[in-house]
């Protein structure tokens, strides 16, 4: 997969070379580029901001820089990329959303600062390719560079090759629409505190069931909304029971 990014912050992205990231990157299954928004600029004072039209407090990102940067990133003769935009105005990020982003070949990621990007670039781009403004969550950040390190990661991980085994996504939290049930390694008590005997029984099947019940209760008590979300044919007469 490709992704570029585009920042005035290229340096945000530096822990890109680490760890499974980065060794994704020097297999080749990632091939990831970061580009200085100033790049496109033309100015002595590389300016990418200017004061928002209607008043209010803050700065705008200016067209003009973006309209380069993705004309040079996603050019006409190219097959377009999935453009994404981080905002906490965008639409929210999730492990469907990361499996969806996994199977395209091309991302684009135009972080945002300040009060954010002209509106009119995303107009524009929405001509010549998808576009998503997409959000973290329910909370502000000063600009889309840590929400495209969440997202790069999210989705790194689902590549083919990138998890030495691949059987953890099956299980983990949200692979099911459900939160994972608490996980134990020795030793078997720890300062009063024991591993739940189930765990030790070597029975399977009494362990996948105990794992199916602490999961639904967790997210009952942490996350009823995935629960109710839950289509009802996710749920099956033991669980109903439990
Ligand atoms: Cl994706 N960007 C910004 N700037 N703030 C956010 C966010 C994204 N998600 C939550 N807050």
């Amino acid at each position: 997969m490709r992704v570029d990014v585009v920042s005035i912050f290229p340096e945000y992205f530096a822990p890109l070379d680490l760890s499974l990231i980065g060794r994704a990157r020097a297999n080749g299954v990632l091939q990831l580029a970061v580009h200085d928004l100033r790049t496109w600029t033309h100015d002595v004072h590389r300016t990418v901001d200017d004061t928002p039209y209607g008043g209010g407090p803050g700065m705008v990102m200016r067209p003009e820089p973006w309209g380069a940067a993705l004309d040079a990133l996603a050019p006409a003769e190219a097959p377009p990329p999935r453009l994404l935009v981080p905002s906490p105005a965008g639409v929210p990020f999730t492990q469907a959303m990361a499996y969806e982003l996994a199977a395209e070949s091309h991302l684009l990621f135009a972080c945002g600062r300040y009060e954010g990007i002209d509106q009119r670039v995303l107009e524009h781009a929405a001509t010549r390719m998808p576009v998503t403004e997409v959000s973290l969550g329910d909370y502000v950040l000063f600009g889309g560079e840590v929400a495209v390190l969440v997202m790069v990661e999210a989705v790194t991980r689902l590549l083919p090759g990138v998890l030495g085994n691949a059987g953890s996504l099956d299980e983990e939290s949200h692979a099911h629409g459900l939160l994972e049930a608490p996980i134990y390694t020795k030793p078997p008590s720890w300062r009063g505190h024991d591993v739940p005997e189930v765990l030790r029984s070597g029975d399977h099947g009494k362990i996948a069931r105990w794992r199916r019940e602490e999961g639904l209760l967790r997210t009952a008590a942490r996350r009823p909304d995935l629960l109710a979300a839950l289509p009802a044919d996710r749920l099956d007469k033991r669980d109903i029971a439990a």
